[in-house]
């Protein structure tokens, strides 16, 4: 009869990720938001530290990188150990770093990798180098399964302005055929009565809409989305499905948010696990 002692622990080859990412104090946005999401949908998260910043949810205070042979390092232990089946980049904060993370990932075989172009926070702040989206351009998208840009960011890689839905459909489709990869752009920012985004995958594009949850302060939304997007496909789902089930995710974490009084405002965080 097995004692206690001899009694062995139970054990579980689960599903891994990795996400190459800032970490923010506030826990809402970054390395942080994603862990939470992996865990919600029962994926092991590992993480590259980027950068720290130090910021509450709509202000970043301080935005520090961490030294690029460091980001590299860190990519270069858990690939080589870990059986990381999918893998998300969120903020790479300036070039060198963007470039440490592409050769890593160049290497990575059946590469499941979607890239989220953190560049401005919903707050306004401007979070990447300018040099670095060159690199982003020529050397990290075409590496990508997924790209997911939301409206300002897709302004910013086409020149122009994208103002409303069909301007969505348009420029996610020019944004997939120059950089020959899916596009998920996401339109929450528009704020209408229905949070749309377009999909551009093989020729087409589609929508993936949910309602528009008004009067919560959101930040990490997109985080989370990418985040959610990485765990469906580590755990083989297909991408369009791994996209409607992300969206179910972050519509429910904002949904039933969390919310504290600070001073005279308000600070809102999402729920992943709700
Ligand atoms: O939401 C974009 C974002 C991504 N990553 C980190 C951040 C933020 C926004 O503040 O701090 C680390």
């Amino acid at each position: 009869m097995a004692t206690a002692k001899h009694r062995r622990s139970e054990s579980a080859a689960t599903t891994v990720a990795l996400t190459i990412a800032g970490s923010d104090s506030s826990a809402g946005a970054g390395a942080q938001a994603d862990l939470k999401t992996f865990s919600a949908l029962g994926v092991y998260g590992l993480t590259a530290i980027t950068c720290i910043v130090a910021e509450t949810p709509g202000k970043v205070s301080r935005i520090q990188p961490a030294d690029p042979e460091l980001v590299h390092e860190q990519i270069e232990v858990l690939l080589r150990h870990f059986p990381v089946a999918a893998i998300k980049t969120g903020l790479l904060c300036n070039a060198a770093i963007v470039a440490e993370a592409v050769r890593s990932l160049r290497k990575v075989k059946r590469r499941r990798l979607v890239v989220d172009p953190v560049m401005i926070a919903t707050s306004g702040d401007v979070l990447l180098a300018p040099k670095a989206i060159q690199i982003y351009e020529r050397e990290l998208f075409p590496l990508a399964t997924l790209i997911t840009p939301n409206l300002d960011e897709a302004s910013r890689l086409l020149g122009h302005p994208v103002r409303d839905l069909d301007g969505m459909h348009r420029a996610a489709r020019a944004l997939g055929k120059k950089y020959g990869t899916a596009i998920l752009l996401k339109g929450g920012h528009l704020r209408g009565r229905r949070a749309i985004d377009v999909f551009y995958f093989g020729n087409g594009t589609w929508e993936f809409s949910a309602p528009f949850v008004p009067r919560v302060k959101t930040h990490g939304t997109g985080c989370t989305y990418s985040a959610a997007i990485t765990a469906e496909l580590a755990k083989g789902t297909e991408l369009s499905r791994a996209i409607a089930a992300a969206k179910r995710l972050v519509t429910s974490a904002v949904r039933s948010h969390f919310v504290w009084k600070s001073g005279r405002d308000r600070i809102f965080a999402l729920n992943q696990s709700s």
